[in-house]
């Protein structure tokens, strides 16, 4: 158990803290994240990840969207690109690979919709991530350093099978937060699936979603918060950030790490999006699973500290945003 501190976060990561740049390097350098995230309800998931990966360091940032979504993306950082992802009147895992690959592509209009062939999208497409083919978003993803999924998606936006389909075709580093670690909890073999072979894989879950996950009370995690991350990476082969004052960073390997960064300031909505956003970008970069996890958590904790001492009123009017702001 290494404890972390400002001193010591980078040292004992072996990291440059100051993230230093050769001059003669350019943004495909820093990696091309990609960003599933965000729902009608919960547009904001999306903005605070993509924008803590912008400030993250990566060399380019795309947020992928259900397309009929869009429209609500309009405000975004001019930095974020957008993938949107056309939404099938099939049972999206359904698709065969020519099905899902015309998914990739922007929608028709409804108007020359109805004249296509049989196999093509009527006017009444459903809309959401329920709709979009799982494997049409695995496949963007081949050609990107990392993925991020599950911030603000909806708790019941797609079934098991749609999950599952993401988490076993994603060949990129991958970091589940929230509602992709909720619907994973809901599918009563998740400890049965299986990441391909040599895949990073992070998750990030908060002690109510360990809970979820583990199928045992909240109050239980946190009475062994440590032996809890270490067990579980262990077992799955995953790096388990273990969420809360004090964060816990568990690899599989053994290998723990306690975070010293961070405020109760932080406990406000967004400040896991911001985190998820963060470290995918730092995954996108290169870093190893564990220390992009690490190094993640720490300076996500150490940039929420400097935005409390910004705040007139101290920690308690800290928004999420503010986070980013001192990355
Ligand atoms: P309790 O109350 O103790 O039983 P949820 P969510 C527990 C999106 N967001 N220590 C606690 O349970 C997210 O990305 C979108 C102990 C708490 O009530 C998700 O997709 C935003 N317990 C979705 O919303 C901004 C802790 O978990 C419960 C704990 C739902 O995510 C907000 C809450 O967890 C949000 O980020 C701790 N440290 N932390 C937007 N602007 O679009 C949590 N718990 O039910 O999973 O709800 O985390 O808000
Ligand atoms: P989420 O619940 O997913 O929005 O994540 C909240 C984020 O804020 C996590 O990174 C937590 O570690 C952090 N956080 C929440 N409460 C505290 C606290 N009391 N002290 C330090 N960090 C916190
Ligand atoms: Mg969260």
């Amino acid at each position: 158990v290494r404890y972390v501190n400002a001193q010591t976060a980078a040292a004992a990561l072996g990291i440059d803290p100051h993230r230093s740049r050769a001059a003669d390097t350019h943004k495909g350098t820093y990696g091309h994240v990609l960003v599933a995230a965000g729902s009608a309800s919960m547009i904001g998931a999306g903005l605070l990840s993509a924008g803590a990966a912008l400030r993250g360091g990566s060399g380019l940032v795309s947020w992928a969207l259900p397309a009929s979504l869009s429209p609500l993306a309009v405000n975004r950082p001019p930095e974020l690109m957008l993938a949107p992802l056309a939404e099938s009147p099939l049972p999206s895992h359904h698709l065969t690979p020519d099905q899902a690959a015309a998914a990739t592509s922007p929608p028709r209009s409804r108007f020359t919709a109805a004249a296509d062939s049989p196999d093509s999208r009527s006017s009444a497409v459903p809309a959401g991530w329920a709709a979009v083919p799982p494997q049409a978003l695995a496949g963007l993803a081949a050609s990107r350093s990392a993925m991020l999924i599950g911030p603000g998606l909806g708790r019941w936006a797609c079934d098991t099978a749609w999950l599952r389909r993401v988490w076993e075709e994603t060949r990129c580093p991958l970091v589940v937060d929230a509602d992709a670690l909720n619907m994973a909890a809901e599918a009563t073999d998740f400890s049965a699936w299986k990441a391909p072979e040599g895949r990073p894989t992070i998750l990030t879950p908060h002690p109510g979603e360990m809970s979820r996950l583990l199928g045992i009370p909240t109050a239980q995690i946190q009475q062994d918060r440590i032996g809890t991350a270490i067990r579980y990476a262990k077992e799955h082969g995953v790096v388990l950030v273990l969420k809360g004052a004090c964060t816990v960073t568990a690899l599989p390997d053994g290998r723990v790490y306690i975070n010293g960064t961070g405020n109760p300031g932080m406990a406000t909505g967004g400040a896991g999006d911001v985190l998820a956003g963060l470290i995918v970008s730092l995954l996108g970069q290169g870093l190893p699973a564990g220390e992009a996890a690490a190094l993640g958590v720490y300076l996500h904790g150490a940039a929420g500290d400097r935005a409390a001492q910004l705040r007139p009123g101290g920690p308690a009017s800290l928004l999420a945003g503010d986070i980013i702001a001192q990355l």
